[in-house]
């Protein structure tokens, strides 16, 4: 049976963008905007959980994964990033590819599939140091998933190397690079790049990497940093940018809509939206992204309860283990400071929100689907 919206006290151009959603049509820029501006959160819920239904039936998809963020050294200065520092700054570090190596061999007898690594932009390091990074990573554990370093990292060790963006790419994979990260999207609209991250890649360079990358066969994910200074329309274009570029490439696996953390950044002063602000995100995300297979909540940023909240705004994955190996976050006020949860615990609190468990690998292969 169709369901379609006709008699109720829904305004007409509600109610004509509700048919639509429940027709899986896909939405134009402006009926976004509409539900960012006007559509209760009743109303979200419904319609993102309508199509992520469509999408991935009830599943809510989790990982078995750890962290490693190499250096916070970087020579940018984003004004919400609460984690950079300088070389011989109070709080900087860098880890040895030594004590990245007996890290990563701690998880020689685990079943971890994945390896996430994301850090500062170091000065120094170029493609080949990373690259071989990544080779003896998987001398220690030849099967697992190397998904790491943001657009932003990687246009910088490629420049470094002076190759161009696709040798720089098809070298990195030789290396043993399986994917790539959503990180350093930020906000795509240019005058609110230029006020939060001006010196970093551009959101052209951003969408032109993600795009080498899929042509050569390396998946990514997409990011929003949102809850700043941006506006409704700038998300909707970000949003709209992100949708052409997957009608093009098909080469995103997840979008993960990042909240603005306050603490010890230059923006602190704005402060943090609400969670209802947060489910409106994840909801209109959801709609209006018809070609991303799934959207991401990310736990050690909004918490455990938040994302168990987010199950029913759309999100159908969140993320994995972590294994207290992130800094990013508790660096800019996540509440959580030793971000860790056990498969058990990953699945109670999918279970608990009434969604079914299923451990996956990196590309969204089932491991186990947890029924009761
Ligand atoms: O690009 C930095 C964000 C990103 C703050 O692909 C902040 O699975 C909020 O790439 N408040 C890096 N966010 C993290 C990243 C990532 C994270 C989770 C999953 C995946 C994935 C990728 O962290 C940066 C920036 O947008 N960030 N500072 C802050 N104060
Ligand atoms: Fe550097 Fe990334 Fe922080 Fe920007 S967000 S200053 S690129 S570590």
């Amino acid at each position: 049976m169709k369901r379609i919206i006709q008699s109720t006290d829904l305004p007409d151009n509600l109610k004509t963008i509700a048919n639509k959603v429940f027709r899986q049509e896909r939405l134009n820029d402006k009926e976004g905007l509409c539900l960012f501006e006007e559509a209760g959160l009743g109303l979200l819920g419904v319609l993102a959980s309508f199509t992520r239904e469509k999408k991935n039936g009830n599943f809510v998809y989790f990982n078995r994964n750890f962290h490693i963020e190499p250096t916070n050294i970087c020579i940018y200065n984003c004004r919400f990033c609460s984690y950079s520092r300088k070389i011989n700054e109070k709080g900087a570090w860098e880890y040895s590819i030594d004590d990245i190596l007996s890290k990563v061999a701690e998880f020689k007898n685990k079943p971890v599939t994945e390896i996430h690594i994301v850090g500062g932009v170091h000065p120094n390091r170029d493609l080949h140091y990373y690259g071989n990074m990544i080779k003896k990573i998987k001398e220690i554990l030849p099967q697992i998933h190397v998904k790491a370093f943001t657009a932003v990292e990687l246009e910088f060790m490629i420049k470094k190397s002076r190759m161009t963006l696709d040798e720089g790419l098809k070298k990195l994979k030789e290396y043993g690079l399986d994917s790539i990260p959503g990180g350093g999207a930020e906000i795509f609209r240019e005058a609110i790049r230029k006020q939060i991250c001006d010196e970093k890649s551009s959101t052209l360079e951003w969408l032109k990497i993600h795009e080498t990358a899929h042509n050569i066969g390396i998946p990514s994910n997409a990011t929003m940093l949102y809850g700043h200074i941006e506006n409704y329309s700038d998300r909707i274009d970000h949003l709209s940018r992100l949708r052409k570029l997957q009608d093009k490439t098909g080469g995103f696996n997840t979008f993960i809509p990042l909240k603005y953390r306050m603490a010890n950044n230059k923006l602190s002063d704005i402060g943090e939206v609400t969670t209802i602000e947060d489910m409106r995100n994840f909801a209109v995300s959801r709609i209006y992204l018809d070609n991303f297979p799934h959207i991401k909540s990310y736990w050690p940023m909004i918490g455990k309860e938040t994302t168990q909240l987010s199950l029913s705004f759309g999100v159908d994955d969140i993320d994995g283990t972590i294994d207290d190996t992130t800094k990013i976050y508790s660096m800019a006020g996540a509440d959580d400071k030793k971000p860790t949860l056990s498969t058990n615990q990953l699945v109670q609190l999918i279970s608990d929100a009434r969604r079914t468990p299923v451990e996956r690998d990196t590309l969204y292969n089932i491991i186990r689907e947890y029924r009761e």
